[in-house]
């Protein structure tokens, strides 16, 4: 025990090279086309050979299938996926469920991102006034922790996106950033500004309809292909916070993002539309209404190489929301989910929340059948360990294998992971020695996890259901501290704020009760839904516990299946989540002798703030709730 407590921690390990922490083994003859396939398992195939093999009559164009060590795939991207899945330990066959895979860096051009918390843009900073050049290796290093879960796209900048990023020097930047990450399978998109075509082209107007805006948009993307052949496509946040739009001329949504459609479309690019909307018009209207109520009306008017692109909940990447309900109400427009896997609402890279079970949640009430893609906000950073906390490393590894195969458990994707991150990664010959008529078995682990492995598991799995507990639970939203999103904030209001930004708008507590009245008898949101969600949220008796208070104002006397009140039941939650928050500290004390020293400490010193901040939540909000409750 010691002697292997010693060895472990002599290693240095700073969370750098993530999941990917084969050893070099360069063991493995590879036979076949020479491609990052055979470069991988060159380098780290145990086995003393491996074949791969292009075959025409795949149809997939990403898809693999692995036998033994022969990976046979229609492309080299599909023969490369295949080579991080035989490096996994999977055998058989394998195709990625959605076509579009991409992460959305919320990455400002001055460096700085909105909503990271692992240090400054890996991909844009200003020297002077020009981008600062990039750092291929570090790109290179990305591009393959990308690959090695599948995720096949990435858009460079924030929603909030600042018009320079069409400039020249700019897209010279993006087409250096496309040339390393084309290798690995990743197409590069861009979030644009509707109005630059006033910011950058000095016209009057950037109404879609005006004929010299569609001008300037179609010279653009003919200018950003001419430079990059496989561009994505744009991304758009439009008439949302503050940004430009189509309404700003009253045009609607979908005349707005078929003008962008148009100009991309000769070159195979595709609009991502945002349905993040709310505010300005619709005055009174509750805010989880209003993607729906703006949206409906131009179901089927989008262009065929427009997506939708919508958050899971209706409101805004709480740790805990029903599923939006804009994806029940488009029936002929494609649509794609945006998970957040930064932690905005979530403990920022300070709490150990795994995101897995939060997705999977969504994907149970949202069949991935009716999606065409996913996108995930990244939490990657310049910070040695990209994520900022070691573990929120899960979530970007959880998004990748879940926008491959939806139906992967969230354990199973914990497991991978943790083997990966936690053990050497290195499976043995002998965990590649499956019986051969399992061939179309998806995934198949035949490694086992250690004690202490399994109670890492264990805390991951538990994670996202102790901080629900511990920050609102039982349906309670958005009742953050302003702005930053750190941290408590019950009797937030500040009136010059819009009504939607303040905690009180959304949990409504007085001496009858608490919660928000969204059934039929309130401000009717259950109606936007489709059967049987639309009456079971709807009725108090039917609504599941876990959305309660965010469909109905209940009686602090009401009571619950435990048998507790209301206001007991409030209590105990919050006490449920901090004792989880123990629980977990005390399983990293526990794990100390089997993890390398920096990484224990660095998670250590997280995870006392989690522990003292799960506090601070319940404190404030039991004490706050009383003062109406009792
Ligand atoms: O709620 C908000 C976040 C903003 C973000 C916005 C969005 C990029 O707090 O920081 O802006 O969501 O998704 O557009």
């Amino acid at each position: 025990m010691l002697a292997i407590a010693s060895c472990v921690s002599m290693m240095a390990e700073d969370g750098s090279r993530l999941w990917l922490r084969y050893d070099k083994l360069q063991k493995a003859q590879v036979n076949g086309p020479e491609c990052i396939a055979a470069e991988e398992l060159r380098n780290y195939y145990p086995g003393d050979k491996a074949t791969l093999v292009l075959d025409p009559s795949i149809s997939n164009e990403e898809g693999y299938i692995i036998n033994g060590s022969t990976i046979k795939a229609k492309t080299e991207r599909g023969l490369m996926y295949g080579a991080y899945a035989l490096l996994r330990g999977e055998q058989g066959a394998s195709e990625p469920f959605f076509k579009i895979r991409v992460l959305n860096h919320w990455d400002n051009l001055d460096g700085s991102i909105e909503r990271g918390y692992a240090g400054r843009s890996i991909f844009w900073d200003l020297d002077g006034n020009n981008p600062k050049a990039i750092d291929p290796a570090l790109i290179k290093e990305y591009a393959r922790a990308n690959a090695s879960i599948g995720i096949n796209g990435t858009v460079l900048n924030n929603v909030n996106a600042s018009p320079k990023m069409l400039s020249a020097p700019y897209i010279k930047k993006v087409k250096e950033i496309a040339a390393i990450l084309r290798p690995y399978g990743i197409k590069v998109y861009l979030s644009v500004n509707f109005a630059s075509p006033m910011a950058l082209g000095k016209l009057k107007t950037a109404d879609p309809l005006n004929s010299k805006v569609k001008a300037w948009w179609k010279a653009k993307a003919k200018e950003i292909y001419k430079e990059i052949p496989d561009f994505g496509g744009f991304l758009v946040k439009a008439n949302s916070e503050g940004q430009p739009g189509p309404g700003d001329y009253k045009r609607t949504h979908a005349q707005g993002a078929n003008m962008l459609a148009e100009a991309v479309k000769p070159f195979g690019g595709i609009i991502m539309w945002r349905s993040f909307v709310y505010g300005a018009n619709h005055k009174g209207e509750d805010r989880v209404k209003q993607a729906v109520s703006e949206f409906k009306e131009d179901d089927g008017k989008f262009m065929d190489n427009v997506i939708l692109q919508s958050k899971n909940g209706p409101l805004d990447f709480q740790p805990r929301e029903p599923y939006a309900p804009i994806f029940d109400n488009m029936r002929k427009t494609p649509q794609m989910v945006e998970l957040q896997i930064t932690q905005e609402y979530l403990g920022h890279s300070r709490h150990l929340v795994y995101l897995a079970p939060m997705w999977r949640e969504f994907f149970g009430l949202v069949s991935p059948k009716r999606l065409v893609g996913v996108a995930g906000v990244a939490n990657i950073g310049l910070d040695k360990n990209w994520c900022g906390h070691h573990f929120a490393q899960a979530n970007w590894y959880a998004f990748g294998r879940l926008a491959w195969n939806p139906y992967l458990k969230s354990e199973e994707i914990a497991e991978e992971w943790i083997r990966g991150t936690f053990d050497s990664g290195q499976l043995t010959v002998d965990s590649y020695d499956y019986p051969s008529n399992n061939s179309t078995v998806e995934s198949n682990h035949n490694y086992h996890l250690s004690t202490i492995h399994s109670k890492l598991l264990s805390m991951m799995l538990r994670s996202r259901e102790a901080c629900v507990d511990y920050m609102m639970p039982l349906g309670l939203h958005h009742i953050f501290a302003f702005d930053h999103h750190y941290g408590p904030e019950p009797d937030g209001f500040i009136a010059s704020y819009p009504l939607e930004w303040c905690p009180v708008y959304y949990h409504k507590a007085d001496k009858e009760g608490v919660g928000f009245n969204r059934s039929h008898t309130g401000t009717d949101a259950t109606s936007q839904y489709n059967e049987p969600y639309c009456s079971l949220y709807d009725d108090i008796n039917t609504c599941p516990e876990r959305y309660l208070l965010w469909f109905h104002h209940v009686p602090w006397t009401y009571r619950l299946k435990s048998g507790n009140t209301l206001w007991e039941e409030i209590q105990a939650r919050y006490d449920r989540g901090v004792k989880e928050v123990e629980d977990f500290y005390a399983i990293w004390q526990e794990a100390k002798p089997n993890i390398d020293e920096q990484r224990w400490k660095e998670v250590d010193e997280r995870m006392q703030h989690q522990l003292e901040n799960a506090k601070e939540w319940r404190k404030v909000c039991t004490d706050y709730f009383r003062t109406f409750a009792e």
